[in-house]
């Protein structure tokens, strides 16, 4: 989600890294890529007449559009290269610039490509044809007490909402909450801000709220000393963190002692942690944001400094199928892919 400048430049960091040594992995941003230099010039926008930079509609920057969508500054040059939009109006001085009628239309590209869509099928579309995309497939509409939930949100009315989760959290039990309503309410509010119905503040919000039950669900659960360890984080330039923190609960509730490192995490830290706390594995959560190339490119950096004993599972809806990612890494389908797992890693012994 925008708002945050740093969270771009993290984003765009780990598409354009090239593979060097774990130790490059720091979690702090790299040297921009040569690659970048290198390329040739996008071709030219086209001109716009002058009364459309006149006419009120708000003018952005490449990196103000990027940051506003979510989506990279090297994917929407990529795009007006391939597909001629976004189509940026020069300003007198010849810089170029977006207008911000654009950021609602990217949204909900974003969404679209996050339901699995291609970007060759839909950039190119026309407004009603992107609409009726959105509107048939994907995920079914929310349960009554997920939009009610929303709702909540919308007005921002964080006490209430906090009850409203308390709630249900009480009445469902942990597991089903999780599956039932932190799962659905995150993804509702995923698509409400494609749409334009909730904004950076509500979703930030949100975040916090889940994040502190989330919390407080998982340390409710009692583990017997000596219980088995995994190792929980999300790779260098990754910053969601609830999926981790879900993932966290199911351990607990599996028996496994969760060792949360949390976001962000560099990659000797990770390895580090599991080395010494004697892991049972290291699970790594990938949202629909980063999964790509740069982060199989981790992934296997990752595997490589992990003794072979480790087992080595990714999660999350940016994760790779079994067939496409790197190898000696498991993916696993999930909240129910990890359950379905966990009882196998918690009962591996350990060589001293
Ligand atoms: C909350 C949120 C944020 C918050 C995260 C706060 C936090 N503390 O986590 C913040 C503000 C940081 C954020 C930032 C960004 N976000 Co955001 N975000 C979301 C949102 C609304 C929810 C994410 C989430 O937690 N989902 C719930 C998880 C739990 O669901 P899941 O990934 O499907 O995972 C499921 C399972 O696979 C499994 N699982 C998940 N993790 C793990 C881990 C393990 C180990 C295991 C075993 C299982 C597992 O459990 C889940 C339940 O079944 C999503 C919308 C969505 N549909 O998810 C957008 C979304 C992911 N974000 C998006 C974008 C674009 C961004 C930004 C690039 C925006 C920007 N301009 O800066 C940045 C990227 C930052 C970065 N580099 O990581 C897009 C990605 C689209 C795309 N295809 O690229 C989405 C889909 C929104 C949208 N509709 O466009 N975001």
């Amino acid at each position: 989600m925008p708002g945050r400048k740093q969270e771009v430049q993290l984003f765009y960091w780990t598409i354009t890294l090239p593979p060097p040594s774990l130790r490059a992995w720091t979690g702090r941003p790299g040297p921009i890529d040569s690659r970048r230099r290198r390329r040739p010039p996008p071709t030219g926008p086209r001109e716009a007449p002058l009364a459309d930079i006149e006419d009120g509609d708000g003018l952005l920057s490449i990196g103000d559009l990027a940051g506003a969508s979510g989506i990279s500054t090297d994917t929407l040059r990529a795009w007006e290269r391939r597909y001629g939009r976004p189509e940026p109006v020069r300003l007198p001085s010849g810089h170029r610039r977006y207008r911000s009628s654009d950021v609602p239309w990217l949204r909900r590209v974003a969404e679209a490509l996050s339901r699995g869509h291609r970007a060759g099928a839909v950039v190119a579309l026309p407004p009603r044809a992107l609409d009726s995309l959105l509107s048939g497939g994907g995920p079914p509409e929310p349960d009554a007490g997920v939009a009610a939930l929303l709702a909540l949100l919308r007005r921002m009315r964080g006490d209430a909402l906090d009850r409203a989760l308390r709630r249900d959290a009480r009445r469902l039990g942990p597991r089903e909450f999780l599956l039932r309503r932190a799962s659905p309410l995150l993804e509702a509010a995923g698509r409400a801000w494609a749409d334009g119905r909730i904004e950076v503040r509500h979703e930030h919000y949100l975040s916090e709220i889940l994040e502190d039950r989330l919390r407080t669900l998982r340390s409710a659960v009692a583990l017997p000393a000596g219980a088995p360890a995994a190792v929980l984080a999300t790779l260098p330039g990754e910053q969601h963190g609830l999926g981790l923190q879900m993932a966290a609960v199911v351990c607990a509730l599996a028996g496994v002692r969760p060792v949360v490192l949390g976001v962000n995490t560099p990659l000797p830290d990770i390895a580090a942690a599991a080395v010494q706390g004697r892991a049972r594995a290291v699970l790594v959560g990938v949202s629909l944001a980063t999964g790509g190339v740069a982060t199989d490119r981790m992934l296997s950096a990752l595997r490589a400094s992990l003794p072979a004993r480790i087992p080595l599972v990714v999660g999350g809806a940016g994760a790779r199928g079994p067939r496409r990612g790197p190898r000696g890494i498991e993916f696993v389908e999930g909240l129910e892919g990890l359950e379905r797992r966990l009882p196998d890693l918690a009962g591996a012994t350990i060589p001293a």
